[in-house]
């Protein structure tokens, strides 16, 4: 089970998974959750907004401690970046009722829809609608690469696109929620941890940088004659790396769209998504403005128009130390251990949550520290070390 965790939309070429928001790969996930709360005797829901919920006691009661992830990934995603979390929640749910516990609070697993943002463009689309980090107009705005907005993927899928928006009264019935997910770093391999807490998410967002010049001949347009938007492009490339490299950051051009995009074409257009990353706001404030600064000169030598476009957007996210604390006293307990505290660079639906719920985030060990990457790995022992932690978590929170 810990080798392949969820055996939907995997590619055969790379051996990576494709499960993006609202298509038959995705619909596949959504079938198998709904397939676990109900074999479990949990009872399902699916939220205005296309989020599922599994409950243990009452939906509609007070206090819930909820845990849970995503199952959507990036192209060519990893295994666990995403359905570890949602695995290891039911089997915590499965080892508290092989303990015997018995909850005083309602306890739920929830899959968030589309936190990658692989197919419109915008991350952790799902908890961004409930916390209402996402308006109903800038929802309706999202496209992806065919031009199919999300309320038409949506209604394609099945699903009623008029009913998203904000959910406050759902959120205000969260007491807790706990994300479970696999470590995008070495620091617990580093530290010789199984588990760690999360302290931290960087600001981080996405910027799209348009490139525009004149298609031409290839074979036919003098050099001096061109205005190629390529050069540009790949001349801001290296200026990110230069940037974060100063500012000890990240910066990457990740995704590209070229126009016409022949061969034998000088592009007319060079679209570049940069997402960027640092540990505070000023610092990535320096990298992107150091970056749109070099790529506004690149363009002017080339006679190239440049318009730069932030798409999204997600502020420093700091833990909630009251419940941090308490997780690192119910994990230290039994051991006396003290467990590791680490912040990370990678978004996820508990740092949209933050802003509305008490939140907490475990990571469990990835050896090589890859992740968005058929190479993403976690070793059982790990997983199931998780496990143990998530469901000691969840009831030293949900019955008191
Ligand atoms: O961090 C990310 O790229 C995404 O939110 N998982
Ligand atoms: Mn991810
Ligand atoms: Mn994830
Ligand atoms: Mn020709």
């Amino acid at each position: 089970m810990w080798a392949e965790l969820l055996p939907v939309g995997r590619s055969s070429a790379s051996g990576g998974y494709r499960r993006f928001a609202w298509t038959g790969a995705d619909a596949d996930c959504r079938a198998w959750f709904k397939d676990q709360a109900e074999t479990r005797g949990l009872t399902y829901e699916l939220d205005r907004n296309g989020n599922q919920w599994a409950w243990l006691g009452d939906p509609a009661g007070q206090d819930a401690v909820v845990t849970g992830s995503h199952l959507d990934s990036v192209p060519d995603g990893g295994a666990f970046d995403g359905p570890l979390g949602v695995v290891s929640s039911f089997a915590a749910l499965d080892e508290l009722r092989a303990r015997g516990v018995r909850f005083t609070k309602p306890v739920a697993v929830v899959n968030f829809g589309d936190e990658e943002g692989a197919r419109f463009g915008l991350a952790c689309v799902g908890s961004r609608l409930a916390a209402g980090q996402l308006t109903v107009e800038q929802a309706h705005r999202l496209t992806d690469a065919d031009g199919v907005t999300l309320p038409q993927a949506m209604e394609r899928a099945g699903y009623d696109p008029a009913t998203i928006g904000p959910d406050p009264e759902r959120l205000a019935r969260i007491g807790a929620f706990v994300e479970l997910h696999v470590e995008q770093g070495r620091a617990l391999d580093l530290s010789g941890d199984r588990v760690g807490i999360a302290s931290a998410i960087w600001p981080h967002g996405r910027w799209r940088f348009d490139f525009r010049g004149e298609a031409n001949h290839a074979g036919t347009t003098r050099l001096v004659d061109r205005r190629d938007p390529m050069l540009s492009y790949a001349e801001t490339v290296l200026a990110a790396r230069r940037e974060a490299e100063l500012a000890g950051a990240v910066a990457t051009f990740g995704k590209i769209s070229v126009e016409p995009n022949g061969v034998n074409a000088i592009p007319s257009l060079v679209r570049g998504w940069l997402d960027s990353r640092a540990a505070d706001q000023p610092t990535l404030d320096t990298v992107v403005t150091g970056v749109e600064k070099a790529a506004r000169e690149y363009a002017e030598a080339h006679g190239i128009e440049l318009d730069v476009v932030r798409e999204s957007f997600t502020p420093v996210v700091e833990f909630e130390h009251a419940l941090r604390d308490e997780l690192a006293r119910i994990l230290g307990k039994e051991a006396d251990l003290t467990v590791p505290v680490l912040g990370t660079g990678a978004g996820h639906d508990a740092g949209i949550l933050s802003g509305t719920v008490p939140t907490a985030m475990l990571f469990v060990r990835n050896p090589t520290g890859v992740s968005h990457s058929p190479a993403e790995h976690a070793a059982e022992d790990d997983c199931v070390a998780g496990v143990t932690a998530l469901a000691d978590v969840l009831e030293g929170l949900a019955c008191r």
